[in-house]
């Protein structure tokens, strides 16, 4: 990271935040230097005073950008986008490839990823009652479908990647998911294109050093 020294950016996120995951290799892949602001899930910092000035839904990430404060890792993606045209482009420029683009996004971020997240699992267990098993299998459940319909859709853009063989924001999103898949033992052998992807995705820098293991705060 270059300019890390000089910069006033700093990503407010968790290692294991798959949300915040997308915003680091975004970050990664525009060569833009950052620091990062741990907000730890486990000890629920996200509910603190401190960071609900920040965001009021008590979700990471949050990018402080000089004098600009965002959330939502999409919206935040996009704006490096726009704010910073000379970057790699996460978004292609083609309108109908664009809008694909953003529908695999939004198919992670929007719909796969939101199910399971933890206040939503948290909720199950401590709401509703239900037992580790059940709440994994929601979590599987939920996941599995959404791969199903992803591995199905991406058969005809991808190759090294999501859309032929360029980098777009959809690649930033499936990796992160594909790691919290595997990290609740989702059977990724049903999903041989996805797990192709993200093989491919984990050998690049941007997206390795990016990687929840590679966190100050991983624990
Ligand atoms: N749509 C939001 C989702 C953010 C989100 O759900 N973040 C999770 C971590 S991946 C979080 O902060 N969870 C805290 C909680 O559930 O209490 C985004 O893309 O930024």
């Amino acid at each position: 990271m270059a300019d890390a020294a000089n910069v006033g950016r700093t990503l407010y996120g968790y290692f294991r935040s798959s949300a915040a995951y997308r915003v680091r290799i975004a970050l990664n892949l525009k060569g833009l230097a950052y620091r990062q602001a741990p907000v730890s899930l486990v000890k629920a910092e996200q509910r603190s005073a401190d960071f609900l000035a920040l965001n009021p839904q008590g979700l990471v990430p949050a990018l402080q950008d000089g004098e600009v404060l965002l959330t939502q890792s999409l919206a935040i993606c996009e704006y490096l986008d726009e704010a910073y045209p000379d970057t790699v482009q996460l978004l292609p420029a083609d309108p109908v490839l664009r809008a694909r683009v953003r529908a695999v996004a939004q198919a992670i971020a929007c719909d796969i990823h939101p199910v399971n997240n933890l206040r939503i699992l948290n909720y199950l267990k401590n709401e509703l009652a239900a037992p580790d098993d059940v709440r994994n299998a929601w979590y599987r459940h939920w996941v599995a479908e959404g791969f199903a319909a992803l591995e199905q859709q991406l058969a005809a853009s991808a190759g090294q990647h999501c859309f032929g063989d360029s980098i777009t924001l959809a690649d930033a999103c499936l990796l992160p998911q594909v790691f919290n898949a595997q990290r609740f033992q989702v059977d990724m052998a049903a999903f041989p294109l996805l797990s192709r992807l993200a093989a491919n995705l984990e050998a690049l820098p941007a997206f390795a050093d990016a990687h929840p293991s590679r966190q100050a705060d991983a624990t």
